[in-house]
């Protein structure tokens, strides 16, 4: 048995250790222990050896070299088809939220899904124009009724390729159909994997993992990319906001309710019940001062990013939430909602709430969603949090709470870049080829309660931003550096080194940007599109000085979105733990097999000093290949506001002297 961690070894997070200290006060485990009281299986885990459980021979444990299951499958063939299966459950999680809100989008279309409206019409002409529907003198409903239509059968499409797969660069299409890996629709390429790793079918690893990709593509071309352009039509297209995150968002006055889980859908409908001025009269009735909403997880991010609600933290945060006891009611939908929900909750007055008709957890209440209402739901269920608020008792909120500004959708950072009239990646391209901006860096995915909370996050976003390095962030990772303060211009910048710090400043933007969940992990697919598209470096993803990282992952989600960005091109490095610790043939398969096939890779490091030299690294040789000048700390920065400052510290003489370059009496 593991031995247990101090609480600054299992958070960085104050916030967060404060509410450790509050739970073992009161005698209550949560995530952060039971990691300590449940020793990862190290073969299941892949520390030593592997784990079939695919037919009912096995499970077979593989230990040793040269061992092999009852059926005869090695350990690779059994690591790929496990890699094959943790992405098809990801990639159908991700795209069948995706297959929700088309949906969503088609009882809006048709005026059934009550409180839901198109709200951003330039995007659904833009989605509409690379679906190949028409719009010229039609309605808004037409359209998103024909999208919505179209949608959704993708999801079905048996043959051919599907539509977002020709908005990627030429040459990465190119790739693809040379490899065989476009995809059909989503549900057939899932349906595909599970029907290939089943016992006694694929048990070629690298053909198996090509199926993988495949799979990945679907979702993250297909699914995901789906579920972002639909959300923006339905919520908006996310711009900068101002927004608070950490547990201090919790109101020790106000009925607390918060929405966990991942889908836009309900949530906003909350976000507008909760906003109704019936209902905050209604709360005061009853003796709170209002009506408090916050998020956790990426229905956090979903509501962050578009309406600029606060949020409550990331994964790990979910249980501590409710430590403070001053959550009236915790809303959620769908995925990484801990089963240890409604345990943690019993002890105090808060009620967890089911909505999702493929959610039910035991000992929690259930409100099936049904979008035909889903404005008198959520009135319903604020209604379910207000009675609670009586029975609230005793609570500590920790103080801890940060200013954020999210919202930097790819379109928001194509016209920040470049204003209205020319909106382009142009600005961006010319600091990475003059090396203000040395590269790249895409941090994202969860926590993981084996590992310190937050910590891999932000130590390695503190050093990208040292190194020059832009970081995009979406998800947990987001939220992580969000705590810190980084997701505000002055906090980050402080660490930014001095070519990256005039970027931003010239720009006006953080030189950490939260692009929003993490199905808008596609978003940053569209952004390394259209900066290959834009000139000077290369023509093709595979190109750009960029890595993608997820340092505390732990969903099957995050193995397919490795997955689909390796095949995008990029090079994608996963911490925290090494499935295939022991097997090097399928970790070379992920790296050099798919380097040399899809000029990106995929590798497991888990220590994160290594995952920062081995980005910058990569980096670095990317810059080269494109003969771009190799990044020096110093060369930039001679422009920007801190010059300024310092130019005002100087005495007259020196001052005019520093701007004009000769001397020069006053
Ligand atoms: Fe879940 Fe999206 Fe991971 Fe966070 S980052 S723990 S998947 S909420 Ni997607
Ligand atoms: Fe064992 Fe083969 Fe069955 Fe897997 S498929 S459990 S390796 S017999």
């Amino acid at each position: 048995m593991a031995k247990g961690r101090t609480n600054q070894e299992r958070s960085s997070d104050a916030a967060s250790i404060a509410m450790l200290e509050r739970a073992e006060a009161l005698g209550i485990t949560t995530a952060f222990q039971r990691a300590e009281l449940l020793a990862a299986c190290p073969i299941g885990a892949g520390q030593s050896g592997t784990c079939c459980k695919n037919c009912y021979m096995g499970p077979c444990r593989i230990t040793k070299d040269g061992q092999v299951g009852v059926c005869g499958a090695t350990m690779e063939t059994i690591n790929a088809r496990n890699m094959a299966r943790a992405c098809a459950a990801g990639s159908a999680a991700h795209s069948d939220h995706g297959r929700d809100l088309a949906f969503t989008l088609l009882a809006t279309a048709e005026g059934k899904a009550q409180g839901y409206e198109i709200r951003d019409v330039a995007k659904l002409w833009n989605v509409a124009k690379k679906w190949g529907v028409a719009t010229e003198g039609r309605s808004k409903q037409d359209v998103a009724k024909e999208l919505a239509l179209k949608g959704l059968a993708m999801f079905g499409q048996q043959t051919g390729e599907t539509v977002y797969i020709k908005h990627a660069p030429e040459k990465r299409q190119k790739i693809w159909r040379q490899h065989g890996v476009v995809p059909r629709g989503v549900d057939r390429e899932v349906v595909d994997i599970l029907h290939r790793t089943h016992m006694g079918d694929d048990q070629d690893p690298e053909h198996i993992l090509l199926g993988a990709i495949r799979t990945s593509l679907a979702d993250g071309w297909g699914g995901s990319m789906l579920a972002t352009d639909f959300s923006d039509i339905l919520f908006g297209t996310p711009s900068p906001n101002v927004s608070q995150v950490n547990l201090g968002v919790l109101k020790k006055d106000e009925v607390n309710i918060l929405v966990h889980g991942h889908e836009p859908t309900l949530s906003e409908m909350i976000v507008a019940a909760c906003q109704d001025p019936a209902m905050q009269e209604y709360a005061r009735s009853k003796g709170a001062k209002g009506v408090n909403l916050a998020g956790i997880c990426c229905t956090s991010n979903e509501i962050l990013i578009r309406q600029g609600i606060p949020s409550a933290g990331n994964f790990l945060n979910q249980e501590l939430a409710l430590i403070t006891g001053a959550v009236e009611a915790m809303v959620v939908d769908v995925q990484c909602i801990m089963q240890a929900l409604p345990e943690v909750a019993s002890r105090f007055h808060t009620k967890i709430v089911t909505t999702s008709p493929k959610v039910k957890i035991t000992g929690a209440m259930h409100v099936e969603f049904d979008e035909r209402k889903g404005l008198d739901q959520a009135r319903e269920l604020v209604k379910i949090a207000i009675d609670n608020f009586a029975n609230r008792g005793e609570t500590m909120i920790p103080d801890q709470q940060s200013d954020l500004v999210p919202g930097f959708s790819h379109e928001y950072i194509n016209y920040m870049l470049g204003g209205t009239f020319r909106a382009s990646f142009r600005p961006l391209n010319d600091a990475i080829m003059t090396g203000r901006i040395r590269g790249v860096v895409a941090d994202v995915g969860c926590n993981n309660a084996r590992t310190t909370q937050d910590a891999s996050h932000n130590f390695l976003v503190r050093e990208f931003l040292k190194n020059d390095v832009l970081v995009v962030e979406t998800g947990c990772a987001a939220l992580a550096s969000a705590k810190m303060g980084y997701l505000l211009g002055d906090a980050a910048l402080e660490y930014a080194g001095p070519g990256l710090r005039e970027v931003c400043e010239a720009v006006g933007i953080p030189p950490v940007l939260h692009a929003g969940s993490c199905v808008d992990n596609t978003r940053i697919l569209t952004v390394l599109t259209q900066m290959a598209q834009e000139g000077g470096l290369g023509d093709d993803i595979s190109d750009i000085p960029a890595v993608g990282l997820a340092p505390e992952w732990m969903s099957e989600k995050a193995i397919a979105i490795g997955m689909y960005c390796a095949a995008s091109g990029a090079y994608v490095i996963f911490g925290t733990t090494s499935p295939l610790a022991s097997d090097d043939v399928v970790q070379k398969l992920m790296t050099e097999g798919w380097e040399e096939k899809f000029g990106g890779k995929m590798e497991f490091e888990v220590d994160e000093k290594e995952i920062l030299r081995k980005a910058l690294e990569h980096i670095d040789k990317k810059r080269a290949a494109l003969k771009l000048p190799a990044w020096e700390p110093t060369r930039h920065g001679k422009s920007g506001d801190w010059r300024m400052e310092e130019l005002f510290k100087l005495p007259v003489e020196e001052r005019l002297e520093a701007l004009y370059g000769t001397p020069v009496t006053a």
